[in-house]
């Protein structure tokens, strides 16, 4: 995009100091981020965000939800005494001319400010130290929410519910717009489903019979969407845009869904792809350490549960995009959306290996 207009967007913000460049940062796929240099020494760098409005329907929900959210987090850890709080929870800039307000909105595009956090990295690939530590974090930030005194909305609708994840999968597979359901592979694929579908439902029934409650979570709990300082700390959780009210799987099922794949969630190399254990330790380790405290009986038997559905809700999903003929995710070749069905439902089988030796580690660490 000109700079010219980037500029005269960053200008509606209430930011301090001299503007001298804007270049683009990072490659989210959903969100287009920009990051906004200062002159001054003594003042902020920005990161400018056009939020995709195609994802995230309601933004101004979206930025509630943040909002609460982070001011929530900055007070817990003011009463903490932290220091350096600027870069352990998001700042966001409101616009010059109305201080109550978090976005503009220009020419049909939601922006948004936030201050630049420095001498951060991101990481793609987790070890299991660095697992640990997200672990910690992930728990740590779902135990500051447990007391948020607002409601959040749910910014994407039925978003992690595996119930309308398999309606979403039976309606298309009833209108097969792409003429894919009949494709063998497709089918064996559908019987692996079906088989789990019953028991990947549990969350929605133990909902409904009031025995699992719904908390605040992030519900994109990717290793990349985390801040760690040069030392490989944690400094803060980025990407707030899905945070809303979920059973506690989703995060803690989303982030093994991916870090703890031995391959990407792409690779086409079944034998390839598989559950580390390593990972899944460290990282259970880290969350329980700080989750614990929190968690009720029922969501710390079911964490090997989340574990699976994750990965089986994907493979749901990515079949669900592959039968609709590839609206969803961008694809590199025509079967792109298979393979990672497959790569997931192949994750899946390696994770129900494993259940054993999952759960008996989560008894140890329950013990400590
Ligand atoms: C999407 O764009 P990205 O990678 O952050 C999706 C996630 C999926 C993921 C699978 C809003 O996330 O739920 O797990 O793709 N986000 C949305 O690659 O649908
Ligand atoms: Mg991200």
């Amino acid at each position: 995009m000109e700079n010219r207009k980037l500029q005269e967007i960053v200008s509606l913000f209430d930011v301090q100091g001299t503007v001298t460049n804007i270049a683009p940062l990072g490659a989210g796929l959903i969100n287009d981020t920009y990051r906004i240099e200062t002159a001054e020494k003594d003042q902020p760098n920005y990161v400018m965000q056009r939020v995709n409005n195609n994802v995230f329907p309601d933004v101004d929900m979206v930025m509630r939800n943040i909002l609460a959210v982070t001011t929530h987090i900055r007070q817990k850890l003011e009463s903490r005494g932290e220091q350096d709080i600027d870069r352990k929870v998001l700042t966001f800039i409101p616009l010059k001319n109305d201080k109550e307000k978090y976005y503009a909105l220009v020419n049909g595009e939601y922006w948004r400010v936030m201050i630049f956090i420095e001498n951060a990295v991101t990481k793609q690939a987790v070890n299991p130290e660095s697992s640990y530590a997200a672990g910690l974090a992930f728990g740590e930030f779902e135990s500051m929410l447990a007391d948020i005194p607002v409601e959040l909305g749910e910014t994407i609708k039925d978003f992690h519910n595996m119930e309308f994840r398999l309606q979403q999968l039976r309606e298309v597979i009833a209108q097969n717009p792409a003429g894919r359901v009949d494709e063998p592979q497709v089918q064996a694929m559908l019987k692996e489903i079906d088989a789990r579908a019953e028991e990947m439902c549990k969350a929605e029934r133990m909902g409904r019979e009031g025995i699992l409650p719904k908390r605040v979570c992030h519900c994109d709990t990717k290793v990349n969407n985390m801040m760690f300082d040069q030392q490989d700390n944690v400094l803060c959780v980025v990407d707030l845009d899905t945070v809303m009210p979920n059973f506690v799987f989703s995060d803690y099922g989303d982030f093994l869904r991916t870090a703890a794949n031995f391959v990407a969630e792409d690779c086409p190399d079944m034998e390839k792809v598989g559950f580390n254990m390593d990972i899944y330790k460290a990282f259970t380790e880290g969350y329980l350490k700080s989750a614990a405290k929190f968690l009720l009986p029922i969501e710390v038997e079911n964490l090997p549960y989340a574990a699976a559905l994750f990965p089986y809700m994907q493979c749901v999903r990515f079949l669900w995009d592959y039968l609709s003929g590839d609206k969803y995710w961008k694809c590199q070749y025509p079967t792109h959306n298979f393979v990672r069905a497959d790569n997931q439902l192949h994750l899946l089988f390696s994770i129900e290996s494993h259940y054993p030796e999952m759960k008996a580690f989560i008894q140890q660490c329950m013990k400590k």
